[in-house]
């Protein structure tokens, strides 16, 4: 610190003061010569006076022995070095001894310059000066000779002075700046750890830094890093929709965000009247992305499937949204009839996800459905190409309806960054072998950057399934695959829910939620109530459910009355035989159960096949004593994750299937088996036992991690992965370019 202190502070003195000497000292000489000249003048006028009487009679008389006496006394003088008077034709009269050589009346006869006039000799300068009396009788010139030497050395001496007291004022200079700087120093030191310490630093106006002019640079820096800091506690404690922005404005320097999906967030339906009605599917794709893009500004396409979707768009196909408050942009996609019930019904849902959920249901390939699902891929291509609005998007693709996207955007927006993220299941090699067009599917997954599952189990088997079928380069420790020379991640991102969810506001309390539901199903207040909240799939698990509760009633006579279940199936799919076979054996086992067991008022199953308002179904939650979520085999589940969020209360019971992803998060659940009906009845007994400590305990527990791991913080780690791999690719870029330039 000294040392600094002495290069920034004492250096720029000792020069300043250089300076200044430089300057000074030649304007020093020429004032002293010009003062002391003057002098000089001055007392030769003088000498002349007094002398003028004397000579002109000396002159005249012709005595010249006299003269010389006289002159010499004169001369006397140690700055008059010498007289001469001389005729005005250049010869002397007299001159005395200690005239110079150089110095003769004959030289001065002719000059007509200045009366005053330095002459530089070896033995040192003098100053003529010349008086004439051209009247005098006879006329005659007199030469005053003044020695100069005492000048130069009073300039030396001058100069030497003025040396030493520049040196020595700078020095003292120097040292003063330096103790005020150290003291000064130390004082804003003082006040700054005593204002950081006491916390006082950058909110308190009354702090004692407060008032320190040059401390307020310090405080807006502190107070930029400190936003900073809390940004990045955000992110890994509480990811909010502002921390993601953040992440897309930072790490992916504001690039465009498109989603592409098959499932569109608002579907615009026409009502009894005519007049337009806009609904939000019942989708965890939607639940999961829809905050994503609000929080990004992004573009979101997909296929407009409502029957007044083409109403309300623009000539662009565009409709923003949400409709009440639009803050994204909505590119819808239109499909024709076929190409929906070739790509969509057949080879996704009746192929794909069959295949990829172990629920015994046998998927069906078609060749027609796979050149559906082609065409209709390379039209979301053709989309996704025409939004975008630079040459480096970043793309989310959303789920298996677009396995060959990555490659096929890829060609039209060959530096766009690429996430395909697979919301359900990735099965074990050998399953997925039974699809007919596994290679061409992989291959075209592989030209992501990302490709993102639920669980690390679901990595796996993908990596398996390369390593089956695909030439490629896998490294598992890194999770990469190379094909081709690129490389795609293979990463688990567990999808969320936003927290809090947007749905929840506005929602009655508790108590209220639960005496509107009862009121509205016709169940009574002291009904232990179990709520099931999904889209009416085989997955899910619905007439297990039902199942276990009629095991549970044959068990427990004494629980007939006491404990109900609200199942609300919203239809999905329901053009597909086996959804159409399901919805049948859902209702035939509901009225075949309530048969059984129903008494006065009072049946087991409350059945709701009909699609919910969000907002409704988050009072369900509220209202529940307990939710089933037994699904056969499941992503995700985020109706788990939603239950959790909607019971501020902390109270409710979650009884959630351990083939659902969200099992692996949520370990104070009551995990079961869903094939297994008995545990999944003993798991709905120990909900009716569990204390109110106990149900407090494991909600709050599992409230945490779904807070903590909510949809940003999903969104957050694949955008930061993006980002990371844009910053490579554009170094690997300019590396490249930079070889190309040197060869
Ligand atoms: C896939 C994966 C993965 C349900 N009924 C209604 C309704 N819902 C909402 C729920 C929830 C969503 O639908 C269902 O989400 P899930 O995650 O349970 O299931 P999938 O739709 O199969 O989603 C799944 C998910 O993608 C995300 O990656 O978790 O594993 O299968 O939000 O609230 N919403 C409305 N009315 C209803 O009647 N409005």
């Amino acid at each position: 610190m000294l040392r600094s202190i002495l290069i920034r502070l004492v250096l720029p003195v000792v020069l300043a003061s250089c300076v200044v000497a430089f300057v000074a000292l030649p304007y020093m000489d020429n004032l002293l010569a010009d003062w002391f000249r003057g002098d000089i003048e001055m007392r030769a006028q003088l000498v002349m006076s007094s002398m003028r009487q004397p000579v002109s009679e000396l002159v005249a008389k012709n005595d010249l022995g006299q003269l010389s006496k006289y002159l010499s006394a004169i001369t006397a003088d140690k700055r008059l070095l010498a007289i001469a008077i001389c005729r005005p034709d250049g010869r002397p009269i007299v001159e005395t001894q200690t005239t110079p050589v150089a110095v003769s009346c004959n030289a001065e006869a002719e000059s007509t310059g200045p009366a005053e006039q330095v002459v530089h000799l070896p033995s040192g300068s003098v100053e003529i000066s010349r008086f004439d009396f051209d009247s005098a009788k006879p006329p005659y010139r007199v030469l005053l000779v003044h020695d100069l030497s005492f000048v130069d050395r009073r300039q030396r001496t001058a100069r030497d002075f003025i040396i030493a007291f520049v040196g020595i004022a700078a020095i003292l200079l120097a040292l003063f700046v330096v103790l005020s700087a150290w003291l000064q120093l130390r004082r804003w030191v003082k006040a700054l750890i005593g204002d950081i310490r006491g916390r006082r630093f950058l909110d308190d106006a009354k702090s004692p830094s407060a008032s320190m002019p040059i401390l307020s640079q310090v405080r807006e820096v502190l107070a930029e890093i400190e936003e900073e800091q809390r940004l990045e506690i955000d992110f890994r404690e509480n990811w909010t929709p502002q921390a993601l922005h953040q992440v897309v404005e930072t790490q992916l320097k504001a690039a465009q965000v498109l989603v592409v999906s098959n499932r569109e967030p608002y579907i615009h339906h026409r009502g009894e009247n005519g007049e337009i009605v806009v609904q939000v599917p019942a989708s965890g794709m939607v639940t999961a992305m829809e905050p994503i893009v609000r929080a990004c500004a992004g573009v979101w396409i997909a296929h407009g499937s409502g029957a007044a979707d083409r109403d309300v768009v623009d000539r662009y196909d565009h409709v923003r949204v949400p409709p009440d408050d639009p803050e994204y942009t909505l590119r819808r996609v239109w499909l024709t009839a076929d190409q929906e019930a070739g790509y969509y019904y057949g080879f996704a849902n009746e192929g794909i996800w069959p295949l990829c959920h172990l629920a015994y249901v046998r998927p069906e390939f078609r060749a027609s459905d796979w050149r559906s699902y082609e065409e209709v891929n390379a039209k979301f291509a053709e989309a996704c190409a025409a939004e975008a609005t630079t040459d480096s998007p970043v793309i989310l693709i959303q789920d298996f309806h677009f396995a060959l996207l990555p490659k096929l955007v890829r060609a039209k927006v060959p530096k766009a960054t690429i996430a395909l993220f697979w919301h359900i299941p990735w099965p074990n090699a050998e399953t997925f072998g039974v699809c007919p067009w596994k290679r061409e599917m992989l291959l075209h997954m592989l030209s992501a950057d990302i490709l993102g599952f639920h669980t690390r189990y679901h990595c796996q088997n993908f990596l398996d399934t390369l390593d089956r079928f695909v030439e490629c380069q896998i490294d598992r420790e890194h999770m990469t695959v190379t094909h081709q020379g690129r490389v795609c991640r293979i990463a688990p991102y567990p999808i969320s829910i936003e927290w809090p969810p947007r749905w929840l506001k506005g929602v009655a309390g508790v108590p209220a939620c639960r005496a509107a539901v009862r009121a509205r199903h016709g169940i009574g207040a002291h009904v232990f109530l179990g709520l099931g909240v999904e889209r009416w799939d085989f997955t899910k698990g619905i007439v297990e459910r039902f199942h276990a509760l009629e095991i549970l009633l044959e068990r427990n006579p004494r629980l007939r009355g006491k404990i109900g279940l609200l199942q609300i199936a919203a239809p999905s799919r329901s053009q597909l035989p086996a959804y159409q076979a399901l919805q049948k054996h859902t209702l035939e086992e509901a009225k075949r159960i309530n048969g059984r067991f129903a008494e006065m008022d009072w049946r087991p199953i409350v059945l709701v096949g009909e699609h919910q308002e969000p907002r409704l179904v988050f009072e369900l939650y509220r209202a529940a004593d307990f939710c089933l979520v037994n699904s056969l085999h499941d992503g995700m589940n985020l109706v788990a994750k939603e239950f959790v969020a909607a019971r501020d209360d902390e109270d409710g019971v979650l009884i959630l299937s351990t083939f659902a992803g969200a099992s692996r998060e949520l370990t104070e659940a009551l995990l079961v088996n869903p094939f297994d009906v008995s545990e999944t009845a003993d798991a709905i007994e120990t909900a009716m036992r569990m204390s109110r400590d106990e149900r407090r305990g494991r909600m709050s527990l599992m409230r945490r991690t779904v807070k903590e791991n909510n949809v940003y913080r999903w969104a957050g780690r694949m955008l930061m992965d993006m980002g990371r791999i844009r910053q490579r690719q554009s170094l690997s870029r300019a590396v490249g370019r930079g070889r190309g330039e040197g060869g």
